[in-house]
């Protein structure tokens, strides 16, 4: 976990990057797909669906629902990947829906900067750590 700044323009400069954007996709689907199936099963997603809810407790909705409330929450969640309702998640619901997600963050965010507290392996630590990269790499070759 780190505090980072983070601002609509460096989640929507991490979605258009195409190199950096899919290869983490790619990176955390496989991560997440532990029977190697090239698919994610409900039980496979619930680790990405809790770190999501993370996120929102972000943004203040930080109620602590019981465990039915949360199953449910689960749920919808999950329904929004599965967009062709088939019970799993390949890879390119997955991008779809990450996509999606993060272009709604960034427009909620705007371009004032906020705080956040992020796990090492998210994807808006990878949005913060290639706008860092970046910065670094324009200064040396300014
Ligand atoms: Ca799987
Ligand atoms: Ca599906």
């Amino acid at each position: 976990m780190s505090v980072e700044l983070l601002d609509g323009g460096i989640i929507l400069g991490f979605i258009e990057d195409d190199e950096a954007f899919n290869g983490s996709v790619q990176d955390r689907f496989a991560y997440l797909d532990t029977n190697h199936d090239g698919l994610l099963s409900y039980s496979e997603m619930l680790k990405e669906l809790q770190s999501l809810r993370m996120i929102e407790t972000h943004f203040g909705i930080d109620v602590k629902p019981d465990p039915e409330e949360l199953a449910h929450v689960y749920d919808s969640l999950f329904v929004q990947f599965d967009r062709d309702s088939n019970g799993v998640v390949d890879l390119e619901e997955f991008k779809a829906e990450t996509k999606r997600m993060m272009v709604a963050m960034a427009n909620d965010l705007g371009f004032l900067p906020v705080q956040m507290i992020l796990d090492e392996d998210s994807f808006l630590k990878k949005a913060v750590d290639r706008e860092f990269m970046k910065l670094q790499s324009d200064h040396v070759y300014a």
